[in-house]
């Protein structure tokens, strides 16, 4: 079995035992703030993958939201990028609307991303080189939109912050219209499926935004930071993530525009 089969059936399964725990109490602990929300579902999740990861693959590297490889750096081999649940708050809350996410690179180059939206049951795939897909169905390559027909994927809480508001707003007057989903992982495949034109975002882990590049890259799509500057796997980072067209366009129309606060940006995350 290759790996990209093995993680696979692990997301799949790892969404089976989600939906069980579900049934049961979910117990809510708050993080960094009081809207930082982690359940035992999250933990338990991350636990499972972790430990199938490493009995099948013991010299694999493991990056997880919920606490593990998080001082790993360029490490040579396999990295897994994994976040158990992406969307928390759309868990606790809504109890769908989030997703399993799964990166796997190889000496730092991309190799298999899995985004799996449990509560639909739809997991979007993609091996580098072999195409992406929903389910059994090849996505095709994605359109290429100009900001003004495209629809935004946006969180609206940056909006209402002074500097992001300056820099995000012109995006939303300008686009057809903005939507916020609440889970990275399930915007980055809209984007690759043509849903949204694109997805903008100040902050973003990598365990949010791993498997979801791969397969937006696949269909011929572009993740980067609002410099348009490669992304690492090892830090944090603002994003864009958008078709090659819009790309461009929000960087050269929108970014470079207000080149201070993305320098801003970037330089808060750095460790
Ligand atoms: P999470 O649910 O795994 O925490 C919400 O708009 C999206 O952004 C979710 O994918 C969420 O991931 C992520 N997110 C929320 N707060 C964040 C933060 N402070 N830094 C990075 N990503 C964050
Ligand atoms: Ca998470």
């Amino acid at each position: 079995m290759t790996v990209y089969e093995f993680a696979k059936g692990l997301i799949l399964e790892a969404g089976i035992n989600v939906k069980k725990i579900m049934k049961q109490d979910i117990e809510i602990e708050t993080k960094s703030n009081p809207n930082d929300l982690v359940t035992n579902v999250d933990k338990s999740t991350e636990k499972y993958l972790f430990d199938n990861i490493k009995k099948t693959y013991p010299n694999h590297f493991v990056i997880g939201e919920e606490g593990h490889g998080h001082d790993l750096k360029d490490e040579h081999g396999v990295v897994w990028v994994i976040d158990p649940i992406d969307g928390t708050l759309n868990f606790v809350h809504q109890q769908e609307n989030f997703a399993i996410s799964i990166g796997i690179y190889h000496n730092g180059e991309p190799y298999a991303g899995f985004v799996y939206d449990v509560m639909n049951d739809v997991l979007y795939h993609a091996k580098v080189g072999e195409g992406a897909f929903e389910n059994g169905t090849r996505l095709p390559e994605i359109k290429d939109t100009p900001l003004k027909t495209s629809i935004i994927g946006i969180n609206p809480n940056w909006l209402t912050k002074p500097r992001l508001g300056d820099m995000f707003k012109p995006i939303v007057d300008e686009a057809r219209s903005a939507r916020a989903y609440g889970s990275a992982a399930l915007e980055i495949v809209h984007v690759a499926t043509g849903k949204l034109g694109g997805y903008i975002t100040p902050r973003l882990q990598p365990w949010d935004f791993a498997g979801g590049l791969i397969i937006l890259s696949e269909v011929g799509g572009r993740g980067t930071n609002l410099l348009g500057e490669s992304l690492s796997i090892y830090e944090p980072s603002p994003i864009v993530m958008a078709n090659q067209k819009l790309h461009a366009e929000l960087i050269e129309n929108h970014f470079e525009k207000h080149i201070e606060t993305v320098r801003l940006l970037q330089n808060r995350l750095k460790k």
